[in-house]
């Protein structure tokens, strides 16, 4: 795929977290929502790509724009799976909490796991533990494998996980075994990435999350070489029955990122409200500045850019 396409994804982040931004803290999640959606989906329009949406905003019943199926991009060139999530975090968005961001990914047709709308179990980090990581094993094993990677103690490592009842036992564990953790309200795309940003501040994302949101991380991660497991969570029969006609049959398998995510894959997100990864979008006279990651697999190539955007020239948002 041409290598141009990823600095024209960062086109469609940034108009998406444009767009949501003016609804940060409004405490409105719909409308910021939809705001990132119709702008994600208007800035799709002119790629070069013949684009299938495959993670989205729900089936086509369900979500106006971005259903899964839809096609998107002008039709010439490549035939390409889309992932996207165009404000992942709205809640935070909507109380003006950190680390919501707009994200997309591509791969070749086929690339991506067709993740349904259901649960994840996570195991995010960097590429300095690659290969360290084992979702059939304990939070405790893990960690002592990844401090021996990264060459350092396990009381100098920081866990990224869902502030939520279903992690308590993963939350003990860890504080037994002397991590630190950073517990998040919601946006568990953003620190899976982080965990592979030299200098973040952090080294593991882990817990049960969005499915999609697992595949979108995924996509992120092998761009990185970094290294991530996920395994469906199935709440109900009727999960397991959407599973099976999506064409899932190991109900138990461990998808590794090059399983979620295969091909030369690019991705890109601008933040929204700034957290871990990204600054969010910030508003001067005229205008705004936003911040974003953009990376390619192939190359391994990880861009981040600052970009000023002067509405006067632009559609304003
Ligand atoms: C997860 C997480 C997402 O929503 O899907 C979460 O992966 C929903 O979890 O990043 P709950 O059902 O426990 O609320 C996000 O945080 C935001 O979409």
């Amino acid at each position: 795929m041409d290598r141009n396409l990823a600095l024209e994804l960062v086109r469609v982040t940034e108009a998406a977290a444009l767009a949501s931004s003016r609804w940060v803290g409004k405490g409105d999640k719909m409308s910021a929502d939809e705001a990132a959606t119709s702008a994600m989906r208007r800035a799709l329009g002119s790629m070069d790509i013949n684009g299938t949406v495959v993670i989205g905003e729900g089936e086509m019943d369900e979500a106006p724009m971005l259903y899964i199926g839809e096609k998107v991009g002008n039709g010439n060139a490549h035939e390409v799976d889309i992932a996207v999530d165009p404000l992942e975090g709205t809640n935070i968005c909507a109380k003006g909490m950190s680390g919501s961001i707009a994200t997309i990914a591509i791969a070749p047709r086929g690339g991506f796991l067709h993740a349904p709308d259901m649960y994840m179990e996570k195991m995010a980090v960097g590429p300095m533990a690659k290969g360290a990581i084992d979702l059939n094993e304990s939070p405790t094993v893990n960690l002592k494998r990844i401090a021996e990677a990264k060459r350092c103690q396990v009381e100098d490592l920081t866990v990224v996980i869902l502030d939520r009842p279903r992690h308590d036992k993963i939350v003990s564990e860890i504080r037994r075994a002397g991590a630190r953790i950073h517990l998040i309200s919601d946006g568990d795309v953003a620190p899976a990435i982080a965990a592979a940003v030299t200098g973040s501040g952090i080294d593991m994302l882990l817990g049960i999350g969005g499915a999609p949101e697992g595949v979108l991380a995924a996509a992120a991660l092998k761009c990185m070489g970094g290294d991530m497991q996920g395994r469906l969570v199935f709440m109900s029969k009727e999960e397991r029955n959407r599973a099976k006609d999506m064409g899932i049959d190991d109900f138990d398998r461990i998808y590794t990122a090059e399983d979620m995510a295969k091909g030369d894959v690019f991705f890109a997100a601008t933040g929204v409200t700034s957290g871990d990864l990204l600054k969010g979008v910030r508003y001067f006279a005229g205008g705004a500045e936003t911040h974003s990651i953009v990376m390619r697999s192939k190359s391994r190539t990880v861009r981040f850019i600052e970009t000023q955007h002067f509405f006067d020239h632009k559609p304003s948002f």
